[in-house]
């Protein structure tokens, strides 16, 4: 009977309302008279919150689930959808992040290999120069007589300002009188003192006759000594000697004696001709080692030698000695 009624109901229900899926539920929501039409509109409602339909108890639980699910299924998958999309987003981004640094690191690594090569050639010329002036130093200077070491140059060197002038090595005019101290030397002045006036007077060189009317002068702490022929050697305190010779005695053989020796000393070139302080003809070589002088019909040879020594210490007190020659008058 009242399966009976509830078929009638239902078909009644059923020309009210037009909806034919309140049939197609299970049995079990079927008991609830009231609530069977009422459901649909408040299943909607509970959709959009899931808290109300928790009130009405009888209300059939699976289908508001299962439409729930869908719903979440389906907001899901658009959540899904939309968290893809923003993830290929980023990954994009980061491609092109990545592709926009790579480049960088390839064009820092390029200018660093670019920049390698400007040193390669540096570091190649430097060895280069160094073994070349190396050798070619040692070589001449082993074998060259270089002259004394002149601190304060004023023409006389260290050696023979300490030792046989006693003027100060460091200082060009030692007594101050506007006169360089190897400019003294060469005129026979004393350079250490402005009195005594001259070499002669403050004892520093002493006379000696070379030939029975020529003399000259030499430092008073060397000796002298008696060679053959007249010659006559001036031995110094450090190993030197100066050897004063005549080689022409007379008028007709002393232009061809200086012509010879001029030969001998290499050519013109390589002599120099001037005259000594006393006005004498003059010649001597580039190196000042070797010197001749003519006095009247004779020709006078002088040669200096350094003997073991690699410099030449007393040229200017060679050239003093020059200086200092003159004819005795008998
Ligand atoms: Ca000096
Ligand atoms: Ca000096
Ligand atoms: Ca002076």
């Amino acid at each position: 009977m009242q399966e009976t009624q509830l078929k009638i109901e239902n078909q009644e229900q059923k020309k009210a309302i037009p909806d034919a899926r309140i049939f197609t539920m299970p049995e079990q929501y079927r008991h609830g008279k009231e609530t069977k039409v009422v459901e649909p509109k408040i299943q909607q409602k509970p959709s959009s919150s899931p808290i109300s339909p928790a009130t009405s108890q009888p209300l059939p639980k699976s289908v508001p689930i299962l439409q729930v699910k869908k719903e979440f299924s389906s907001s899901t998958k658009a959540l899904l959808i939309a968290g893809a999309v923003i993830l290929l987003a980023l990954i994009v981004v980061g491609y092109i992040l990545l592709r926009t640094s790579q480049p960088k690191t390839e064009s820092q690594i390029k200018p660093t290999s670019e920049t390698q090569p400007t040193p390669r050639p540096e570091p190649e010329p430097i060895p280069a120069p160094e073994p070349e002036p190396e050798p070619a130093v040692e070589s001449p200077f082993t074998n060259e007589i270089v002259p004394g070491k002149d601190s304060d140059s004023d023409g006389l060197t260290d050696i023979e300002e300490t030792i046989i002038y006693k003027t100060n090595p460091n200082l060009p005019d030692t007594d101050l009188d506007g006169f360089l101290d190897g400019n003294e030397v060469f005129h026979l002045y004393n350079p250490s003192a402005k009195s005594p006036g001259t070499l002669l007077e403050a004892g520093f060189v002493s006379r000696t006759t070379i030939q029975p009317n020529i003399e000259l002068m030499y430092p008073s702490i060397w000796e002298t000594q008696a060679g053959e022929n007249l010659s006559v050697s001036i031995i110094t305190t450090t190993g030197e000697t100066f050897a004063v010779s005549v080689i022409s005695q007379t008028q007709e053989a002393f232009s061809q004696t200086i012509s010879n020796w001029i030969e001998e000393q290499g050519g013109q070139e390589n002599v120099v001709k001037t005259t000594t302080k006393t006005g004498k003809e003059f010649y001597t070589t580039q190196d000042k080692r070797s010197a001749i002088v003519v006095i009247g019909t004779k020709v006078l040879s002088f040669k200096y030698d350094v003997s073991t020594k690699t410099t030449v210490d007393y040229v200017q007190t060679f050239q003093m000695i020059i200086n200092s020659l003159k004819e005795v008058v008998l």
